[in-house]
C-alpha cells in the first residue's frame, strides 16, 4: 500500500490516491473523518482551522463499504477556496492588483523553493509546502489503519512536550504503557496528563503574546504487532528506516528516535538490550517476550512483537507575527519576513499525521508479509504464522523442544 497527494493549501481541494490496496476490508467515511477532525484540533491552532471542517469524499475503490482492490481516491474540499479563487486560479491571467510574496520566511520552504523553481512569488511554493497537505496524508493513513485493524494493530499518539514544558518522564510509555484514547483526546493538546496540558497551554499563550511560535515532541505507539514485520536482509526492507523516512517527511519534523533512542548511546549494552523472557500472554499463549522495551519494538529492521514506540521532534512553526529578518527577492533590501495567518503550535496535529505515516508503512509491510491481494488470503496467512509461532512456544512449555 502506498499513497500520493495533490492539492494546494488554498486551491479547491486536497486529494490523496491510495494504491496497492487489498480488496475485501471494511472502510468508512466516518472513520476517515474522525481522524481528519483530530488533525484539526489542538490548542494553539490559527484562523484557518476555524474556517475548515475537513471531511472526505471517497471517489473510488470502495463498493458497499468494502475495498475493491482498486486505487482509492479521496477528496477533501478547502472551504477557504472561494476567498482565493482569483489569486489561485488554475487558468487565465493573474489579477492586475495581485500581491506577489517576495519576503521569504526563514524556516519555511519559501526561499529555497523559489530558487529551485525559478519563481518570483513565494506563494507558488508555499501553497504546496504548507502543512495543509497533511490533511490528505491523514485521509490516506485512515485507509491503512482500517486494513491493519483486521490484524489487531492499533496506532495512537500523544504529545510529550511543548516548548520547555515536558510530560513527566515516569508517565512516558516505555514498556506496555499505552494511554487511553479518552485520556489523550480529552486534553486540548492531546497530552495524557491534565497538569502538563495546563502548563503547555500557558506556554502557548505566552508565545502567542510575544508574536512567537513553539515546537515540541510527541510519541506514536503501535500495539498488537506480531514479530518479524519488515526485514533484516535488504536496506529497503528495514522497518526502522522506512518508518524514520516516513516520519521525517512530515513538514517540520526534524528528528525521530525509537524506544530509548539517543539515550542508548550513553549506556552500556547490558542496560540497553531487552532480555528475552518466556511468559504467558493474556490469551494464555506461551511466547517469548521482553523484560523491557528499550528497543521500542524494533530489532534488526523488524518488529519484535513489543509495542512500537517512535518519538518525534517538531520545530516551531516558521510563520511569526513578530517576523525575523529576511531579504526582498526583487530589491535585495533587508525586510521583515511575510506575516501569514498561522498556528502558534501544531504539535498535536502533527502527531495525528505521524499516526497516518506509521500506519501506511505498517500496512504495506503487513501486506508484504501476509499478502496484499485480499483480506481473506492475508488473514489465512496471518493465522498460519501465529499458529507456527505458538506451536514452537507450546513445545517449550511441554519441555519437548519439538519444532
Ligand atoms: C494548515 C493550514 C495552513 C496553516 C498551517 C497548517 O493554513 P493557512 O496557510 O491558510 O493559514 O494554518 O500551515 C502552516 C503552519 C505552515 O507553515 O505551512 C493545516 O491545515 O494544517
Amino acid at each position: 500500500m502506498r499513497y500520493t497527494t495533490a492539492g494546494e493549501s488554498h486551491g479547491p481541494a486536497l486529494l490523496a490516491i491510495v494504491s496497492e490496496v487489498p480488496s475485501g476490508f471494511a472502510l468508512s467515511t466516518a472513520a476517515i473523518d474522525a481522524d481528519l477532525t483530530r488533525r484539526q484540533s489542538g490548542y494553539g491552532r490559527g484562523g484557518r482551522m476555524a474556517i475548515e471542517r475537513d471531511t472526505v469524499r471517497i471517489l473510488s475503490g470502495l463498493r458497499f463499504g468494502r475495498t475493491l482492490g482498486s486505487p482509492i481516491a479521496l477528496q477533501i474540499d478547502n472551504r477557504d477556496w472561494p476567498n482565493w479563487q482569483e489569486r489561485m486560479a488554475a487558468e487565465g491571467r493573474a489579477p492586475v492588483d495581485l500581491v506577489r510574496e517576495q519576503t521569504p520566511r526563514p524556516g519555511h520552504a519559501d526561499l529555497a523553493g523559489v530558487q529551485k523553481t525559478a519563481s518570483d512569488d513565494c506563494r507558488d511554493v508555499l501553497e504546496r509546502a504548507s502543512a495543509r497537505e497533511s490533511a490528505a496524508r491523514v485521509a490516506a493513513g485512515a485507509v491503512a489503519k482500517a486494513w491493519l485493524a483486521n490484524f489487531g494493530v492499533e496506532i495512537s499518539s500523544y504529545v510529550t512536550r511543548i516548548g520547555t514544558v515536558t510530560l513527566p518522564e515516569e508517565l512516558i510509555a516505555r514498556k506496555g504503557a499505552v494511554f487511553s484514547t479518552e485520556k489523550i483526546e480529552r486534553s486540548e493538546l492531546r497530552c495524557p496528563d491534565a497538569q502538563s496540558t495546563e502548563a503547555m497551554k500557558a506556554a502557548i499563550d505566552a508565545a502567542r503574546a510575544a508574536g512567537d511560535s513553539l515546537g515540541g515532541w510527541f510519541n506514536v505507539v503501535a500495539s498488537g504487532l506480531v514479530p518479524g514485520i519488515g526485514g533484516y536482509a535488504e536496506a529497503t526492507q528495514r522497518l526502522d528506516g522506512r518508518l524514520a523516512a516516513a516520519l521525517v517527511s512530515i513538514p517540520a519534523i526534524k528528528g525521530v528516535q525509537f524506544g530509548l533512542g539517543f539515550a542508548a548511546g550513553a549506556l552500556p549494552g547490558s542496560e540497553v538490550h531487552d532480555p528475552i523472557i518466556v511468559s504467558e500472554t493474556d490469551s494464555g499463549r506461551i511466547q517469548p517476550q521482553r523484560a523491557t522495551n528499550n528497543a521500542g519494538g524494533l530489532e534488526g529492521g523488524m518488529t519484535n512483537g513489543e509495542l512500537l514506540l517512535a518519538s518525534c521532534v517538531m520545530k516551531p512553526i516558521p510563520t511569526l507575527t513578530q517576523p525575523l529578518a529576511t531579504v526582498d527577492l526583487l530589491s535585495g533590501q533587508r525586510r521583515e519576513a511575510s506575516r501569514e495567518r498561522s498556528d502558534v503550535v501544531a504539535v498535536p496535529a502533527a502527531a495525528v499525521v505521524a499516526e497516518a505515516e506509521v500506519a501506511m508503512v505498517l500496512a504495506d509491510a503487513y501486506g508484504k508479509k501476509f499478502g496484499g491481494d485480499n483480506l481473506t488470503d492475508a488473514l489465512a496467512a496471518f493465522e498460519h504464522y501465529i499458529n507456527r509461532l505458538t506451536a514452537r512456544s507450546t513445545s517449550w512449555a511441554r519441555g519437548t523442544g519439538e519444532r
